[in-house]
């Protein structure tokens, strides 16, 4: 339980690690835009990037921008949504609240299924019959949501639904990309990503005119040289970014197979370890293995998550409590009707429990297996 200084690992094992290319391909693949001297502004290689996406996400449109945040943004305003009510998942990335009030709406928090990473969809009812004007269900952890419920919710209420799949690439939902599913999605290609473009985001659907104003707002709104038709924003994708992608991109499936082995050894490791729960797959999710979410329940373990990670870093290993901060509780939300604590039990267990060990391609299996006797024995 202490902090023991143990021999544990020798070099740090962080939260995760990108898998970079070698730098001389990464330099080939600029190559073009470097000679042509085009390095941004819709150049060449972010459109090439574009269609091979479009291509492997099985979908019509794909607009690259410069982060999952920015996609999440210009997503929200493609749909209208400035000024509206939007449920989303009070367990999420704290950006995600954040890029709500950006784009000028207002969260509705929704709990989480009990003992589950998901959206309930019972509290996005509850939302949408309170006025709520979209979903943006969130697939945690490359995890999924649970689609046909919220398809089954939007359709009934005659509201957007939208994905935030920013951990999701690679991911698939009955054989379906998970960023295909809905209206519309937001992926991050940020470094922590499984697929990266260094920093890097898109928005992802089938319909023509939401990529199409996507693409105009991240480019200050321009239509033409000389026309302005929205007030847009600088949310392009650069040329270097665009470049990375072309070489991340082919080495997705590769990237998600090791992940899996690496998740695999934890599963075998940590199965009937009291106390702590792994995350159960929805049925029909082929995963892209981003995180691997634990959760800890003290009384049963013998510690709470805290104190389990400050045992692993005294092994040198240096687990995440993705999201101990809820957006309910921060001055700028606390306040909305939703934010009240008795409305959100289940995502304040989560936030109190999760707790995301190291997960990257490269993690040696070895590495992983000592992880989990270091937790087993903690
Ligand atoms: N929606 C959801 C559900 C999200 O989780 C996120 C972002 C977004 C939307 C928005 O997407 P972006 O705008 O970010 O594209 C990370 C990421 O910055 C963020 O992308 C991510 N989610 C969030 C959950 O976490 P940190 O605070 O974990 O980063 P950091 O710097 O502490 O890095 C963690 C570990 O990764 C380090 O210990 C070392 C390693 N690392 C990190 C970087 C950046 C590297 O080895 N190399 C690197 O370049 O934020």
């Amino acid at each position: 339980m202490e902090e023991t200084k143990s021999p544990g690992f020798s070099e740090p094992i962080w939260v995760t690690r990108p898998r970079l290319p070698d730098l001389a391909a990464f330099a080939e693949a600029l190559r073009p835009a470097w000679e042509s001297g085009q390095v941004t502004n819709g150049g060449r290689l972010k459109r090439e990037l574009e269609a091979k996406l479009a291509g492997c996400l099985e979908v019509g449109h794909c607009e690259v921008v410069a982060n999952g945040t920015l996609a999440l943004i210009l997503m929200l305003e493609a749909f209208g949504l400035r000024g509206r009510k939007v449920a989303v998942p009070a367990f999420t990335f704290i950006g995600v609240i954040h890029a709500l009030r950006w784009a000028g709406c207002e969260p509705v928090f929704c709990d989480l299924e009990a003992g589950t990473w998901q959206v309930d969809p019972k509290g996005v009812e509850v939302a949408l019959e309170g006025g709520a004007e979209a979903i943006l269900g969130v697939h945690l952890f490359g995890m999924s949501c649970r689609v046909a419920a919220l398809e089954g919710l939007a359709r009934r209420h005659g509201v957007p639904l939208l994905f935030d799949a920013a951990h999701g690439m690679g991911g698939r939902l009955n054989g379906v990309p998970l960023a295909a599913l809905g209206d519309a999605s937001l992926l991050s290609f940020h470094a922590t990503k499984p697929f990266t473009t260094l920093e890097g985001g898109a928005v992802v659907t089938g319909r023509q005119e939401i990529a199409e104003r996507v693409r105009l707002l991240s480019d200050f709104g321009f239509d033409s040289e000389d026309h302005v038709l929205f007030p847009g924003m600088n949310a392009k994708m650069n040329e270097a970014e665009a470049a990375m992608g072309l070489v991340t991109l082919p080495r997705l499936a590769e990237e998600i197979a090791d992940r899996g082995r690496v998740a695999g050894v934890y599963r075998e490791g940590l199965a009937g370890c009291p106390g702590l729960t792994l995350a159960s797959l929805p049925e029909g999710l082929e995963s892209n293995h981003a995180y691997f979410p634990i959760r800890i329940e003290a009384g049963a373990f013998g510690m709470d998550r805290g104190q389990l990670m400050a045992v692993l870093r005294g092994h040198n290993v240096f687990s995440r409590a993705y999201f101990e901060t809820l957006g309910s509780d921060l001055p700028w939300y606390r306040d909305l009707a939703s934010a009240q604590a008795e409305h959100l039990p289940e995502s304040i267990r989560a936030a109190r429990e999760t707790l995301c060990l190291p997960m990257f391609a490269d993690l040696p299996l070895e590495a992983a297996a000592k992880i989990t006797a270091i937790i087993r024995v903690a």
